[in-house]
Protein backbone atom coordinates (compact mmCIF):
# COMPACT_ATOMS: atom_id res chain seq x y z
CA UNK A 1 0.00 0.00 0.00
CA UNK A 2 0.98 3.45 -0.75
CA UNK A 3 2.66 5.64 2.59
CA UNK A 4 0.72 8.76 3.35
CA UNK A 5 2.57 11.00 5.83
CA UNK A 6 0.81 14.35 6.62
CA UNK A 7 2.17 17.25 8.25
CA UNK A 8 0.01 19.10 10.87
CA UNK A 9 1.14 22.59 11.35
CA UNK A 10 -0.59 23.68 14.81
CA UNK A 11 0.37 26.71 16.59
CA UNK A 12 -1.38 27.22 19.84
CA UNK A 13 -1.06 30.26 22.15
CA UNK A 14 1.38 29.01 24.17
CA UNK A 15 3.66 26.66 22.15
CA UNK A 16 3.84 25.83 18.03
CA UNK A 17 4.63 22.14 16.90
CA UNK A 18 5.08 20.60 13.36
CA UNK A 19 3.89 17.16 13.72
CA UNK A 20 4.12 14.16 10.97
CA UNK A 21 1.29 11.87 10.61
CA UNK A 22 1.24 8.44 9.35
CA UNK A 23 -2.10 6.65 8.63
CA UNK A 24 -3.25 4.21 6.94
CA UNK A 25 -6.97 2.57 7.44
CA UNK A 26 -6.20 0.63 10.59
CA UNK A 27 -3.04 2.56 11.93
CA UNK A 28 -2.29 6.05 12.80
CA UNK A 29 0.70 7.30 14.41
CA UNK A 30 2.43 11.01 15.38
CA UNK A 31 6.19 11.71 15.14
CA UNK A 32 6.49 15.22 17.02
CA UNK A 33 9.35 16.72 14.21
CA UNK A 34 9.13 20.09 15.68
CA UNK A 35 8.37 22.49 18.87
CA UNK A 36 8.62 25.92 19.50
CA UNK A 37 7.69 28.86 22.45
CA UNK A 38 5.03 30.83 21.32
CA UNK A 39 6.25 34.32 23.56
CA UNK A 40 4.52 37.45 22.07
CA UNK A 41 6.31 40.95 22.53
CA UNK A 42 4.36 44.20 24.08
CA UNK A 43 6.30 46.81 21.55
CA UNK A 44 5.02 50.32 22.51
CA UNK A 45 2.14 49.78 24.47
CA UNK A 46 1.09 46.79 22.11
CA UNK A 47 0.91 42.91 22.80
CA UNK A 48 2.00 41.38 19.80
CA UNK A 49 2.84 37.79 18.57
CA UNK A 50 6.22 37.02 17.03
CA UNK A 51 4.44 35.83 13.64
CA UNK A 52 7.54 35.78 11.26
CA UNK A 53 9.67 34.00 14.49
CA UNK A 54 6.39 31.47 14.34
CA UNK A 55 6.76 31.51 10.87
CA UNK A 56 10.50 30.42 11.22
CA UNK A 57 9.26 27.54 13.40
CA UNK A 58 7.29 26.44 11.00
CA UNK A 59 9.84 25.87 8.10
CA UNK A 60 12.15 24.48 10.71
CA UNK A 61 9.33 21.63 11.33
CA UNK A 62 8.92 21.34 7.78
CA UNK A 63 12.90 20.78 7.54
CA UNK A 64 12.47 18.15 10.50
CA UNK A 65 9.23 16.54 8.57
CA UNK A 66 10.93 16.18 5.50
CA UNK A 67 14.30 14.59 7.20
CA UNK A 68 11.14 12.08 8.84
CA UNK A 69 9.82 10.66 5.66
CA UNK A 70 10.91 8.74 2.98
CA UNK A 71 12.61 10.45 0.13
CA UNK A 72 11.68 13.63 1.37
CA UNK A 73 8.12 13.53 1.06
CA UNK A 74 5.09 14.28 2.54
CA UNK A 75 1.29 13.55 1.21
CA UNK A 76 0.02 17.02 2.18
CA UNK A 77 0.34 19.81 4.77
CA UNK A 78 -2.37 21.59 7.17
CA UNK A 79 -2.34 24.32 9.20
CA UNK A 80 -4.22 25.22 12.26
CA UNK A 81 -3.92 27.74 14.62
CA UNK A 82 -5.96 29.63 17.56
CA UNK A 83 -8.70 32.08 16.09
CA UNK A 84 -9.69 35.69 16.19
CA UNK A 85 -6.15 37.35 14.95
CA UNK A 86 -5.12 38.51 12.02
CA UNK A 87 -2.65 40.15 9.40
CA UNK A 88 -3.62 42.89 6.94
CA UNK A 89 -1.87 42.82 3.75
CA UNK A 90 -1.38 45.59 1.14
CA UNK A 91 -2.38 45.29 -2.36
CA UNK A 92 0.86 43.84 -3.32
CA UNK A 93 0.86 41.10 -0.26
CA UNK A 94 2.89 43.09 2.11
CA UNK A 95 2.05 42.38 5.51
CA UNK A 96 1.08 45.93 7.02
CA UNK A 97 1.52 46.12 10.77
CA UNK A 98 2.85 43.17 12.77
CA UNK A 99 -0.55 41.07 14.03
CA UNK A 100 -1.66 41.97 17.60
CA UNK A 101 -2.07 39.46 20.10
CA UNK A 102 -5.81 38.68 21.49
CA UNK A 103 -4.91 39.92 25.16
CA UNK A 104 -3.97 43.28 24.21
CA UNK A 105 -6.14 45.86 25.70
CA UNK A 106 -7.09 47.72 22.55
CA UNK A 107 -10.04 46.04 22.43
CA UNK A 108 -11.36 48.42 25.85
CA UNK A 109 -14.23 49.94 24.92
CA UNK A 110 -14.89 48.49 21.51
CA UNK A 111 -18.13 46.08 22.35
CA UNK A 112 -19.72 49.64 23.52
CA UNK A 113 -19.18 50.74 19.98
CA UNK A 114 -20.13 47.52 18.18
CA UNK A 115 -23.55 47.61 20.39
CA UNK A 116 -24.18 51.05 19.65
CA UNK A 117 -24.51 50.11 16.09
CA UNK A 118 -25.71 46.67 16.61
CA UNK A 119 -27.54 45.70 20.06
CA UNK A 120 -26.03 42.08 21.52
CA UNK A 121 -29.26 40.44 20.79
CA UNK A 122 -29.36 41.12 17.03
CA UNK A 123 -25.56 40.28 17.17
CA UNK A 124 -26.28 36.67 18.47
CA UNK A 125 -29.36 36.14 16.80
CA UNK A 126 -27.14 36.41 13.34
CA UNK A 127 -24.15 34.51 14.15
CA UNK A 128 -24.60 32.91 17.12
CA UNK A 129 -20.99 33.49 18.78
CA UNK A 130 -19.73 34.10 22.06
CA UNK A 131 -19.55 37.43 23.44
CA UNK A 132 -15.37 37.73 23.96
CA UNK A 133 -14.10 41.24 24.38
CA UNK A 134 -11.05 40.16 21.79
CA UNK A 135 -13.70 38.84 18.45
CA UNK A 136 -12.44 39.73 15.26
CA UNK A 137 -15.16 42.38 15.02
CA UNK A 138 -13.83 44.46 18.21
CA UNK A 139 -10.04 44.40 16.78
CA UNK A 140 -11.45 45.54 13.64
CA UNK A 141 -13.51 48.43 15.30
CA UNK A 142 -10.67 49.02 17.90
CA UNK A 143 -7.96 48.66 15.00
CA UNK A 144 -10.87 51.97 12.89
CA UNK A 145 -8.81 54.67 11.60
CA UNK A 146 -5.39 53.19 12.23
CA UNK A 147 -2.86 53.43 8.86
CA UNK A 148 -2.62 49.67 8.55
CA UNK A 149 -6.82 49.40 8.75
CA UNK A 150 -6.99 52.39 6.05
CA UNK A 151 -4.33 51.11 3.67
CA UNK A 152 -5.05 47.25 4.10
CA UNK A 153 -6.52 45.21 0.94
CA UNK A 154 -6.63 41.87 2.45
CA UNK A 155 -7.15 40.71 5.89
CA UNK A 156 -6.23 36.91 6.66
CA UNK A 157 -6.74 35.29 9.66
CA UNK A 158 -3.38 33.67 11.15
CA UNK A 159 -3.49 30.21 9.62
CA UNK A 160 -4.77 31.74 6.23
CA UNK A 161 -1.74 33.83 6.46
CA UNK A 162 1.28 31.45 7.33
CA UNK A 163 -0.74 29.35 4.59
CA UNK A 164 0.05 32.29 2.01
CA UNK A 165 3.52 32.67 2.98
CA UNK A 166 3.67 29.01 2.03
CA UNK A 167 1.54 28.31 -0.79
CA UNK A 168 1.29 32.32 -2.08
CA UNK A 169 -2.38 31.35 -2.56
CA UNK A 170 -5.27 33.61 -0.58
CA UNK A 171 -8.19 32.13 1.56
CA UNK A 172 -10.45 32.36 4.46
CA UNK A 173 -10.82 28.46 6.37
CA UNK A 174 -14.32 28.54 7.48
CA UNK A 175 -14.21 27.00 10.80
CA UNK A 176 -11.92 29.94 11.88
CA UNK A 177 -14.07 32.65 9.98
CA UNK A 178 -17.17 31.69 12.04
CA UNK A 179 -14.39 33.41 15.27
CA UNK A 180 -14.61 36.47 13.21
CA UNK A 181 -18.67 37.00 14.71
CA UNK A 182 -18.95 37.69 11.03
CA UNK A 183 -20.45 34.36 9.71
CA UNK A 184 -24.31 33.52 10.02
CA UNK A 185 -23.90 29.79 11.49
CA UNK A 186 -27.39 28.87 9.26
CA UNK A 187 -26.03 29.39 5.90
CA UNK A 188 -22.53 28.90 6.72
CA UNK A 189 -21.88 32.00 4.72
CA UNK A 190 -20.98 35.74 5.65
CA UNK A 191 -23.58 37.51 7.91
CA UNK A 192 -23.47 40.16 5.42
CA UNK A 193 -26.31 42.63 7.06
CA UNK A 194 -24.03 42.16 10.33
CA UNK A 195 -20.52 43.17 8.34
CA UNK A 196 -22.92 46.60 6.68
CA UNK A 197 -24.00 47.32 10.34
CA UNK A 198 -20.44 47.52 11.44
CA UNK A 199 -18.66 48.99 8.58
CA UNK A 200 -16.45 46.16 7.40
CA UNK A 201 -15.79 45.56 4.25
CA UNK A 202 -16.30 41.75 3.51
CA UNK A 203 -14.07 42.15 0.12
CA UNK A 204 -11.03 42.14 2.57
CA UNK A 205 -11.75 38.56 3.58
CA UNK A 206 -10.52 36.60 0.49
CA UNK A 207 -13.03 33.48 -0.59
CA UNK A 208 -14.21 31.32 1.91
CA UNK A 209 -12.77 27.76 1.95
CA UNK A 210 -13.66 24.68 3.66
CA UNK A 211 -12.27 22.14 5.04
CA UNK A 212 -10.60 19.34 2.57
CA UNK A 213 -10.20 21.93 -0.11
CA UNK A 214 -7.22 22.04 -2.02
CA UNK A 215 -4.68 25.57 -0.38
CA UNK A 216 -2.12 25.80 -2.71
CA UNK A 217 1.09 23.82 -3.32
CA UNK A 218 4.04 25.15 -1.28
CA UNK A 219 6.43 27.88 -3.21
CA UNK A 220 9.44 26.68 -4.66
CA UNK A 221 11.42 28.57 -2.05
CA UNK A 222 9.65 26.99 0.80
CA UNK A 223 10.69 23.90 -0.84
CA UNK A 224 14.58 24.71 -0.98
CA UNK A 225 14.28 25.61 2.42
CA UNK A 226 12.68 22.84 3.91
CA UNK A 227 14.38 20.29 1.28
CA UNK A 228 10.79 18.52 0.99
CA UNK A 229 10.40 17.03 -2.62
CA UNK A 230 7.99 18.77 -4.18
CA UNK A 231 5.24 19.09 -5.34
CA UNK A 232 3.71 19.48 -1.76
CA UNK A 233 -0.37 20.37 -1.21
CA UNK A 234 -1.17 22.50 1.48
CA UNK A 235 -4.82 21.12 2.31
CA UNK A 236 -7.43 22.93 4.10
CA UNK A 237 -8.40 21.30 7.45
CA UNK A 238 -10.97 22.76 10.77
CA UNK A 239 -8.00 25.61 10.51
CA UNK A 240 -8.95 27.17 13.73
CA UNK A 241 -7.25 24.76 16.45
CA UNK A 242 -10.50 24.25 18.55
CA UNK A 243 -12.19 23.07 15.50
CA UNK A 244 -9.35 20.47 14.53
CA UNK A 245 -9.30 19.18 18.44
CA UNK A 246 -13.01 18.28 18.19
CA UNK A 247 -12.21 16.12 15.10
CA UNK A 248 -9.59 14.84 17.50
CA UNK A 249 -12.14 13.52 20.58
CA UNK A 250 -12.14 9.83 20.39
CA UNK A 251 -15.32 9.44 20.78
CA UNK A 252 -17.32 6.16 20.23
CA UNK A 253 -20.97 6.90 20.97
CA UNK A 254 -22.90 10.29 20.11
CA UNK A 255 -24.03 11.12 23.99
CA UNK A 256 -20.46 12.96 24.63
CA UNK A 257 -19.17 16.51 25.46
CA UNK A 258 -15.72 17.60 24.97
CA UNK A 259 -13.20 19.85 26.77
CA UNK A 260 -10.16 20.82 24.83
CA UNK A 261 -8.14 22.23 27.83
CA UNK A 262 -5.11 24.05 26.72
CA UNK A 263 -4.07 27.58 27.30
CA UNK A 264 -8.18 27.77 27.33
CA UNK A 265 -10.59 25.34 28.15
CA UNK A 266 -13.32 25.11 25.77
CA UNK A 267 -16.26 22.89 26.96
CA UNK A 268 -19.51 22.03 25.12
CA UNK A 269 -21.31 19.81 22.39
CA UNK A 270 -20.95 19.00 18.99
CA UNK A 271 -24.12 19.68 17.63
CA UNK A 272 -25.75 19.16 13.53
CA UNK A 273 -27.78 23.00 14.31
CA UNK A 274 -27.02 26.56 16.01
CA UNK A 275 -28.92 27.47 18.83
CA UNK A 276 -30.13 30.88 18.60
CA UNK A 277 -32.03 31.42 21.57
CA UNK A 278 -31.76 34.56 23.99
CA UNK A 279 -31.33 31.74 26.67
CA UNK A 280 -27.77 30.84 24.90
CA UNK A 281 -27.04 33.83 24.38
CA UNK A 282 -27.56 35.19 28.32
CA UNK A 283 -25.17 31.73 28.78
CA UNK A 284 -22.82 33.03 26.46
CA UNK A 285 -22.50 30.11 24.72
CA UNK A 286 -20.77 29.93 21.20
CA UNK A 287 -22.34 28.31 17.69
CA UNK A 288 -18.64 27.99 16.31
CA UNK A 289 -18.45 26.21 12.94
CA UNK A 290 -17.18 22.70 12.81
CA UNK A 291 -15.34 20.25 10.29
CA UNK A 292 -18.08 18.21 8.21
CA UNK A 293 -20.99 20.90 8.61
CA UNK A 294 -21.13 20.67 12.41
CA UNK A 295 -21.56 23.61 15.39
CA UNK A 296 -19.14 23.66 18.39
CA UNK A 297 -21.33 24.95 20.80
CA UNK A 298 -19.15 25.72 23.37
CA UNK A 299 -18.49 27.71 25.99
CA UNK A 300 -14.89 29.60 26.56
CA UNK A 301 -12.95 29.03 30.16
CA UNK A 302 -10.34 31.00 31.03
CA UNK A 303 -7.82 27.47 31.32
CA UNK A 304 -4.09 26.22 32.22
CA UNK A 305 -3.83 29.59 30.76
CA UNK A 306 -4.27 30.82 34.51
CA UNK A 307 -1.67 28.29 35.76
CA UNK A 308 0.66 28.81 33.45
CA UNK A 309 0.80 32.86 34.49
CA UNK A 310 0.99 31.89 38.01
CA UNK A 311 4.21 30.07 37.38
CA UNK A 312 5.75 32.66 35.25
CA UNK A 313 5.18 35.72 38.11
CA UNK A 314 6.46 32.81 40.68
CA UNK A 315 9.21 32.15 38.57
CA UNK A 316 9.78 35.72 38.11
CA UNK A 317 9.67 36.44 41.72
CA UNK A 318 11.92 32.96 42.46
CA UNK A 319 9.07 32.30 45.15
CA UNK A 320 10.15 28.57 44.18
CA UNK A 321 14.22 28.96 44.16
CA UNK A 322 15.64 27.27 40.93
CA UNK A 323 12.07 27.77 39.46
CA UNK A 324 8.40 26.23 39.13
CA UNK A 325 8.62 22.56 38.48
CA UNK A 326 5.08 22.08 37.64
CA UNK A 327 5.01 18.40 38.87
CA UNK A 328 6.04 19.13 42.11
CA UNK A 329 3.59 21.81 41.59
CA UNK A 330 0.70 19.44 40.62
CA UNK A 331 1.94 16.65 43.16
CA UNK A 332 1.58 19.27 46.32
CA UNK A 333 -1.99 20.96 45.00
CA UNK A 334 -3.03 16.78 44.92
CA UNK A 335 -2.52 17.72 48.98
CA UNK A 336 -3.67 20.61 49.42
CA UNK A 337 -7.36 20.64 50.87
CA UNK A 338 -10.12 20.37 48.18
CA UNK A 339 -12.28 23.11 46.85
CA UNK A 340 -11.20 26.01 50.11
CA UNK A 341 -11.64 28.47 47.58
CA UNK A 342 -13.17 28.47 44.10
CA UNK A 343 -13.19 31.64 41.62
CA UNK A 344 -14.70 32.38 38.27
CA UNK A 345 -13.01 30.86 35.54
CA UNK A 346 -15.31 32.23 33.00
CA UNK A 347 -14.31 35.68 34.39
CA UNK A 348 -12.52 38.13 31.45
CA UNK A 349 -11.09 39.81 34.31
CA UNK A 350 -8.35 36.72 34.06
CA UNK A 351 -7.78 37.45 30.17
CA UNK A 352 -5.03 39.62 30.53
CA UNK A 353 -1.18 38.71 31.48
CA UNK A 354 0.38 39.79 34.56
CA UNK A 355 -0.24 39.84 38.32
CA UNK A 356 -2.19 36.39 38.19
CA UNK A 357 -1.67 35.05 41.65
CA UNK A 358 -2.76 38.44 43.00
CA UNK A 359 -5.40 38.32 40.86
CA UNK A 360 -6.86 35.08 41.96
CA UNK A 361 -6.05 36.25 45.75
CA UNK A 362 -7.83 39.99 45.10
CA UNK A 363 -11.62 37.27 43.82
CA UNK A 364 -11.05 34.68 46.58
CA UNK A 365 -11.00 38.15 49.20
CA UNK A 366 -14.18 39.40 47.43
CA UNK A 367 -16.49 36.28 47.55
CA UNK A 368 -15.45 35.90 50.77
CA UNK A 369 -13.14 32.85 50.85
CA UNK A 370 -10.12 32.16 52.46
CA UNK A 371 -6.67 33.78 50.06
CA UNK A 372 -4.80 31.14 48.78
CA UNK A 373 -0.91 32.15 50.91
CA UNK A 374 1.33 29.31 49.00
CA UNK A 375 2.01 28.36 45.12
CA UNK A 376 0.36 24.89 45.81
CA UNK A 377 -3.25 26.14 47.15
CA UNK A 378 -3.55 28.71 44.49
CA UNK A 379 -2.69 26.18 42.10
CA UNK A 380 -5.57 24.14 43.45
CA UNK A 381 -7.73 26.90 43.36
CA UNK A 382 -6.95 27.09 39.93
CA UNK A 383 -7.62 23.59 38.97
CA UNK A 384 -10.81 22.92 41.80
CA UNK A 385 -12.29 26.32 39.19
CA UNK A 386 -11.60 24.87 36.03
CA UNK A 387 -13.66 21.69 37.13
CA UNK A 388 -16.35 23.33 38.75
CA UNK A 389 -16.78 25.96 35.02
CA UNK A 390 -16.12 22.42 33.35
CA UNK A 391 -19.26 21.07 34.94
CA UNK A 392 -20.90 24.46 34.65
CA UNK A 393 -20.38 24.35 31.00
CA UNK A 394 -21.43 20.46 29.87
CA UNK A 395 -25.13 21.49 32.32
CA UNK A 396 -25.55 24.58 30.58
CA UNK A 397 -25.18 22.86 27.23
CA UNK A 398 -27.04 20.49 27.85
CA UNK A 399 -29.72 22.48 29.10
CA UNK A 400 -29.44 24.73 25.96
CA UNK A 401 -29.54 22.28 23.67
CA UNK A 402 -31.56 18.98 24.89
CA UNK A 403 -28.97 16.49 24.94
CA UNK A 404 -28.01 14.34 27.39
CA UNK A 405 -24.30 13.37 28.07
CA UNK A 406 -22.99 10.27 29.71
CA UNK A 407 -19.37 10.86 28.99
CA UNK A 408 -16.67 13.81 28.90
CA UNK A 409 -14.01 13.81 26.57
CA UNK A 410 -10.70 15.95 27.59
CA UNK A 411 -8.67 16.52 24.61
CA UNK A 412 -4.93 18.44 24.95
CA UNK A 413 -2.42 19.83 26.91
CA UNK A 414 -4.54 19.28 30.10
CA UNK A 415 -4.52 15.56 29.20
CA UNK A 416 -1.41 15.44 30.95
CA UNK A 417 -2.65 17.18 34.09
CA UNK A 418 -4.42 13.86 35.87
CA UNK A 419 -5.27 15.98 38.79
CA UNK A 420 -7.56 18.10 36.62
CA UNK A 421 -8.80 15.45 34.56
CA UNK A 422 -9.85 13.19 37.83
CA UNK A 423 -11.27 16.66 39.43
CA UNK A 424 -13.62 17.33 36.31
CA UNK A 425 -14.68 13.89 36.50
CA UNK A 426 -15.41 14.45 40.22
CA UNK A 427 -17.53 17.56 39.30
CA UNK A 428 -19.02 16.99 36.58
CA UNK A 429 -20.00 13.28 37.95
CA UNK A 430 -19.31 11.72 34.91
CA UNK A 431 -16.42 9.29 33.28
CA UNK A 432 -13.86 11.25 32.17
CA UNK A 433 -11.93 10.05 28.68
CA UNK A 434 -8.44 11.70 29.10
CA UNK A 435 -6.09 12.15 25.64
CA UNK A 436 -5.29 12.45 22.98
CA UNK A 437 -3.00 15.90 24.26
CA UNK A 438 -2.21 16.69 20.75
CA UNK A 439 -6.05 16.10 19.29
CA UNK A 440 -5.64 19.63 17.27
CA UNK A 441 -2.37 17.94 15.17
CA UNK A 442 -4.58 14.69 14.80
CA UNK A 443 -7.91 16.39 13.51
CA UNK A 444 -6.14 18.16 11.70
CA UNK A 445 -4.31 14.90 9.80
CA UNK A 446 -7.14 12.79 9.64
CA UNK A 447 -9.15 15.61 7.50
CA UNK A 448 -5.72 15.45 5.50
CA UNK A 449 -5.84 12.50 5.37
CA UNK A 450 -9.79 12.10 3.95
CA UNK A 451 -9.18 13.97 1.88
CA UNK A 452 -5.90 12.50 -0.12
CA UNK A 453 -8.38 8.83 0.22
CA UNK A 454 -5.76 7.04 3.02
CA UNK A 455 -8.87 6.78 5.01
CA UNK A 456 -12.09 7.20 4.31
CA UNK A 457 -15.74 8.18 6.54
CA UNK A 458 -17.44 10.37 8.61
CA UNK A 459 -16.62 12.55 11.98
CA UNK A 460 -17.74 8.95 13.23
CA UNK A 461 -15.16 6.80 11.52
CA UNK A 462 -12.42 9.38 11.93
CA UNK A 463 -13.33 9.31 15.82
CA UNK A 464 -13.39 5.13 15.67
CA UNK A 465 -9.38 5.39 14.27
CA UNK A 466 -8.39 7.50 17.51
CA UNK A 467 -10.57 5.35 19.63
CA UNK A 468 -8.11 2.16 18.82
CA UNK A 469 -5.09 3.85 17.72
CA UNK A 470 -4.22 6.62 20.84
CA UNK A 471 -3.32 5.94 24.22
CA UNK A 472 -6.45 7.02 26.47
CA UNK A 473 -7.32 7.01 30.15
CA UNK A 474 -10.12 6.81 31.91
CA UNK A 475 -10.83 8.41 35.24
CA UNK A 476 -14.28 7.72 37.39
CA UNK A 477 -16.26 10.20 38.97
CA UNK A 478 -14.65 10.05 43.35
CA UNK A 479 -15.71 11.83 46.27
CA UNK A 480 -18.55 13.97 47.91
CA UNK A 481 -20.35 14.96 44.84
CA UNK A 482 -23.15 17.70 46.96
CA UNK A 483 -19.09 19.46 48.12
CA UNK A 484 -19.19 20.93 44.41
CA UNK A 485 -22.66 22.09 44.46
CA UNK A 486 -21.47 24.12 47.66
CA UNK A 487 -18.94 25.58 45.90
CA UNK A 488 -21.05 26.70 43.38
CA UNK A 489 -22.95 28.34 45.36
CA UNK A 490 -20.17 30.37 47.28
CA UNK A 491 -19.84 31.98 43.80
CA UNK A 492 -23.43 32.55 43.60
CA UNK A 493 -23.94 35.97 42.13
CA UNK A 494 -20.58 36.97 41.58
CA UNK A 495 -19.98 34.04 38.81
CA UNK A 496 -20.36 35.37 35.37
CA UNK A 497 -20.46 34.45 31.96
CA UNK A 498 -19.28 37.26 30.15
CA UNK A 499 -22.51 37.87 28.06
CA UNK A 500 -23.02 41.94 27.46
CA UNK A 501 -26.17 42.87 27.80
P1 LIG B 1 -2.00 25.44 23.39
O1 LIG B 1 -2.40 24.51 22.27
O2 LIG B 1 -3.06 26.43 23.73
O3 LIG B 1 -0.66 26.06 23.14
P2 LIG B 1 -1.57 22.99 24.90
O4 LIG B 1 -2.73 22.16 24.44
O5 LIG B 1 -0.24 22.67 24.36
O6 LIG B 1 -1.87 24.55 24.71
O7 LIG B 1 -1.55 22.91 26.48
C1 LIG B 1 -0.58 23.58 27.22
C2 LIG B 1 -0.84 23.33 28.70
O8 LIG B 1 -0.81 21.92 28.97
C3 LIG B 1 0.24 23.91 29.59
O9 LIG B 1 -0.10 25.23 29.97
C4 LIG B 1 0.24 22.98 30.80
O10 LIG B 1 -0.60 23.48 31.81
C5 LIG B 1 -0.35 21.69 30.28
N1 LIG B 1 0.68 20.64 30.26
C6 LIG B 1 1.47 20.31 29.22
N2 LIG B 1 2.32 19.32 29.59
C7 LIG B 1 2.07 19.03 30.88
C8 LIG B 1 2.59 18.11 31.85
N3 LIG B 1 3.58 17.27 31.55
N4 LIG B 1 2.04 18.10 33.09
C9 LIG B 1 1.04 18.94 33.41
N5 LIG B 1 0.52 19.82 32.56
C10 LIG B 1 1.01 19.87 31.31
C1 LIG C 1 -7.72 28.13 21.51
C2 LIG C 1 -8.46 29.23 20.81
C3 LIG C 1 -9.90 29.34 21.29
C4 LIG C 1 -10.18 30.79 21.01
C5 LIG C 1 -8.90 31.44 21.46
C6 LIG C 1 -8.62 32.79 20.91
O1 LIG C 1 -6.38 28.04 21.08
O2 LIG C 1 -8.42 29.07 19.42
O3 LIG C 1 -10.79 28.46 20.64
O4 LIG C 1 -11.33 31.28 21.62
O5 LIG C 1 -7.88 30.49 21.13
Amino acid sequence: TTEHRFAAVDLGASSGRVIVGEVAPDRLTLHEAHRFPNQPTRVLGTLHWNVLSLYQGVLEGLKAAAAHTAHNRLTSIGIDTWAVDYGLLAADGTLLANPVHYRDTRTTGAAERVAAALPPRALYAATGIQHLPFNTIYQLMAAQGTSARTAAHRLLLIPDLISYWLTGELGTELTNASTTQLIDPRTRGWATPVAAALGIDLSLFPPLRHPGDPAGTLRPEVLAETGLAGPVPVTAVGSHDTASAVVGVPATTPDFAYIATGTWSLAGLELDAPVLTEASRAANFTNELGVDGTVRYLRNIMGLWMLQECVRTWNAEHTRGAGTDLTALLQEAARATPLRSVVDAGDPAFIAPDHMPDRIADACRRTGQPVPRTPAETTRCVLDSLALAHRRAIEDATRLSGRTVRTVHIVGGGVHNTLLCQLTADACGLPVVAGPAEAAALGNVLVQARTAGAITGGLTDLRALLHSTQPLRQYEPTGDHSAWDRAAARLGDAQVTGAAT
